[in-house]
């Protein structure tokens, strides 16, 4: 089967017709029917199949074992997500394994693909939850802890779809088994357009984190309470909205946004009690506190203005990341020079950067535009891109 074949087998799944594209949040229904999808499609494959303590599913081709070369990505999606952003690098992964057991390759080493839980925080908030609980990046206790819109916890979630919360937590004898992480995803912006390539090479993963801030105020009544008997924390909210755009412009290469504001009761003929709002921060290098911190001023100083109190909370952050040297320039020998590329978009081979030689491989998106149904990649790419990967993983593994 092509990559696109397998796209094409989960192209109804989790479909989102309110906000258009896919709504596929940590198991929930719809990524419950992928992971099923996944695993009948690896034991298809003849892979055996598992799911660790912490939600992600792996498919081993051989013995699981010592140097490894796992490849894989994730299922969920953001909130009317596109096709491609997560589901390409597995749809490629189980291509490329076809692939090569179609040509009988014997693998002298293991491979494995594995789907990563929660990559989006999509339903969670915390970005690369399986990853970073996997490595130990985040205390397994706040994991379960975290809490989606209906209050339902990640433990509560897990337990439903069969992982013993208990259980979650760094699995260094997993981690141990990994000799190599390379995985493959749809560009997220417009290198490759202005590259006029298919397929690039990874190179850096820009410093990227999550905070919250909660305003409050005094909920009232829109109609019955004058203007200046308010504390409506509305008002500050929306200076901060405006306070990143304008903050961040003078940061050079920083993105900052706030995609997400969730006033308390939320009537139209009531005056907000709390209004949360999240920041998305990410500047090159270490410049991404610094902004926060100046972010975080000016909607204090909003918040005083209006009589309101404000809370600000780290939810996540991961530093800049360059992906193994060595495994680029191998992936640029073995795959004709292809170029490399920076990005600003965070992945679950970011978070493995920091603990086992991982890499990653794009594939060209013709739009540019991802995180929205328009995200694409056309079927010659796909399958360029899953070609390569199978190229790499037989480089890898023989
Ligand atoms: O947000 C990101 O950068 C990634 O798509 N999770
Ligand atoms: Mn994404
Ligand atoms: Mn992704
Ligand atoms: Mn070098």
């Amino acid at each position: 089967m092509t990559a696109s074949g397998f796209l094409e087998e989960i192209a109804d799944v989790g479909r989102d017709p309110q906000r258009g594209g896919y709504s596929r949040h940590a198991f929930d229904a719809p990524e419950y029917d992928l992971r099923e999808w996944f695993v009948d499609r690896a034991l298809g494959l003849g892979l055996d199949v598992e799911t660790d303590r912490n939600g992600n599913i792996w498919a081993w081709w051989g013995p699981p074992g010592r140097n490894a070369v796992v490849t894989g990505s994730h299922l969920d999606s953001v909130p009317g997500g596109g096709a491609f952003d997560g589901p390409l690098g597995v749809a490629s992964a189980l291509a490329a394994v076809e692939a090569l057991q179609e040509k009988g390759f014997r693998a002298r080493r293991p491979i494995a693909v594995v789907v990563f839980a929660e990559e989006e925080g999509g339903r969670f908030g915390v970005p690369c939850l399986g990853s970073r609980l996997l490595t130990g990046t985040i205390d397994p206790d706040k994991a379960r802890g975290l809490r989606d819109a209906d209050g339902v916890t990640f433990a509560e979630a897990a337990k439903k779809a069969g992982v013993d919360p208990a259980r979650m937590g760094p699995d260094e004898e997993r981690l141990d088994k990994i000799g190599r992480f390379l995985e493959l995803h749809v560009e997220q912006g417009r290198g490759l357009i202005d590259l006029g390539a298919p397929v690039a090479v990874g190179s850096t993963v820009i410093a990227h984190g999550r905070w919250r801030f909660s305003f409050s105020g005094q909920g009232n009544h829109a109609g019955a309470t004058l203007l200046g008997d308010r504390a409506d924390p509305m008002l500050p909210a929306a200076a901060t909205v405006t306070a990143v755009r304008r903050l961040a412009a003078g940061v050079p290469d920083a993105r900052a946004t706030v995609g997400r504001l969730v006033p308390t009761p939320g009537g139209t003929n009531v005056i907000a009690s709390t209004v949360d709002l999240w920041l998305d921060a990410r500047v090159p290098g270490e410049g991404t506190p610094g902004l926060v911190a100046e972010i975080s001023q000016a909607a204090s100083a909003a918040a005083r203005e209006e009589g309101c109190q404000l809370q600000v909370t780290r939810e996540s952050y991961s530093g800049d990341v360059v992906f193994d040297d060595a495994l680029r320039h191998a992936l640029g020998g073995w795959l004709g020079g292809v170029p490399e590329l920076p990005t600003g978009a965070g992945h679950d081979a970011a978070i493995l950067a920091g603990f086992v030689p991982a890499g990653m491989l794009y594939v060209r998106n013709p739009t540019g535009i991802s995180h929205s149904p328009e995200e694409f990649a056309e079927a010659a790419d796909v399958e360029a891109g899953a070609q390569a990967l199978a190229t790499a993983l037989e480089q890898l593994a023989r």
